[in-house]
């Protein structure tokens, strides 16, 4: 029932083809991580890493992510070039036969979080996101000019208090974990070699001054209106990822957040290879985002599936949690994932089964003795990935 994916990073990433197989997923979402944003990825580039996946009797089902450069997020002369490029690596990609691509159209920053190793009561390890340690950091670590007019000022406050008892190791810590450790695996313009990253992040933040969420919506609807007739034309169908956490940061503008914002997406360019990432994480941080309603509403454009758990705290706050644990109704949500793909399979659909990956697990067992990138530990995903099955087979026995 469930066509079942896993992130996989690449021939750095401590979990191996291998491994995968193993583990019960039948395709592979991956990216060309060598491949600096911006560039043309070469079908030569592309085959050797979809024959590698190959020859481990495994399919790259995904593209996560063909990254889009900052230079199209802020609609810099040098978009149009970018976007040709973009196009090219489109059709590049579906000549090989790899036909759904994900892209997020986040500022700067993909997903943020505030402690990696937050420990749950039976000892499993989590990570979490803390709203007013987030604002700690952008204010009085990073000292973004004119920052607290973008938060309200009770968490300015709480932020106030947070920073005044770090000690400048945990300063540096929380800065490094926000800047490198969680973006630098990804597709992270910033890594470990670079000069002063808190400089240069800030100089990226800047690049933003001027752009608000109405500017940017712009940017996204002239990148749409470029790339989706050419993935029209190639079979490519095309899936944005929702902004994590669903609220901004940094004062930089996010504007994919709630089941508006991906209906103005979706509307603005209207096309089947318009489609969405359904991300419960990310979406789920909201309690008015409403998951099983967004996924019948959006049910169609809806081309690949992140499925994960959460409990919200005060604020903004949350942490991860098991895939079936947190408040995220998983029954519910994997009822209405089940309920579209049986709806698909009857009108004949060829894609009636979305794949899906068990996004993020929880650090247990001997995950604690491996090296594998924040978020993405090798028996946490096992088990979500395992628990995901059994709760669609079963659904799908009953309502089949
Ligand atoms: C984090 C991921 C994101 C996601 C990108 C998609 O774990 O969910 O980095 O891959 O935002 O473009």
């Amino acid at each position: 029932m469930l066509l079942k994916t896993w992130r996989w990073f690449g021939a750095n990433d401590p979990v191996s083809l291998k491994d995968i197989r193993q583990v019960g997923a039948t395709g592979i979402v991956t990216a060309l991580h060598h491949i600096p944003n911006g560039e043309v990825w070469e079908v030569s580039e592309i085959l050797k890493v979809k024959n590698q996946i190959e020859n481990h009797g495994l399919t790259w089902e995904v593209v996560e992510s063909l990254p889009v450069s900052e230079g199209i997020k802020q609609a810099t002369s040098d978009r149009d070039r970018l976007i040709s490029n973009y196009c090219t690596s489109l059709r590049n990609l579906a000549a090989c036969g790899i036909k759904t691509v994900v892209y997020n159209f986040m500022p700067v920053l993909d997903w943020a979080r505030t402690d990696l190793e937050y420990r749950l009561p039976d000892g499993s390890e989590t990570m979490y996101f803390d709203f007013p340690t987030f604002i700690a950091f952008d204010l009085f670590i990073l000292k973004r000019t004119d920052g607290e007019k973008d938060y309200p000022s009770h968490l300015v406050l709480l932020a106030k208090e947070i920073a005044s008892q770090m000690s400048s190791e945990e300063s540096e810590k929380l800065a490094y974990n926000i800047i490198i450790k969680t973006q630098g695996f990804i597709d992270g313009s910033i890594d470990g070699n670079t000069f002063n990253p808190k400089q240069a992040f800030l100089s990226l933040i800047d690049k933003y001054k001027y752009i608000d969420e109405t500017q940017l919506r712009e940017n996204l609807h002239y990148f749409l209106s470029g790339i989706i007739p050419v993935a029209d034309e190639c079979g490519v169908r095309m899936c944005i990822h929702p902004d994590d956490p669903p609220f901004p940061l940094l004062g930089l503008p996010r504007i994919v957040k709630t089941a508006e914002d991906l209906r103005w997406i979706i509307e603005v360019v209207p096309s089947p290879a318009n489609g969405i990432t359904f991300c419960t994480g990310s979406l789920g941080v909201r309690a008015d985002n409403l998951l099983p309603e967004m996924i019948h509403e959006f049910g169609s454009h809806i081309h690949f599936l992140h499925l994960r758990n959460l409990t919200r705290s005060a604020n903004g706050s949350f942490n991860e949690a098991g895939h079936l644990d947190g408040e995220l109704n998983m029954t519910k949500i994997m009822k209405a994932v089940i309920t579209e793909q049986l709806r698909r399979r009857k009108e004949g659909r060829g894609d009636w089964q979305i794949p899906v990956r068990p996004d993020h697990g929880l650090k247990i067992l001997s995950d604690f003795s491996r090296n594998d990138n924040p978020g993405y530990p090798l028996l946490g995903r096992m088990k979500g990935l395992a628990q995901l099955e059994g709760l669609a087979k079963g659904i799908a026995a009953m309502i089949e």
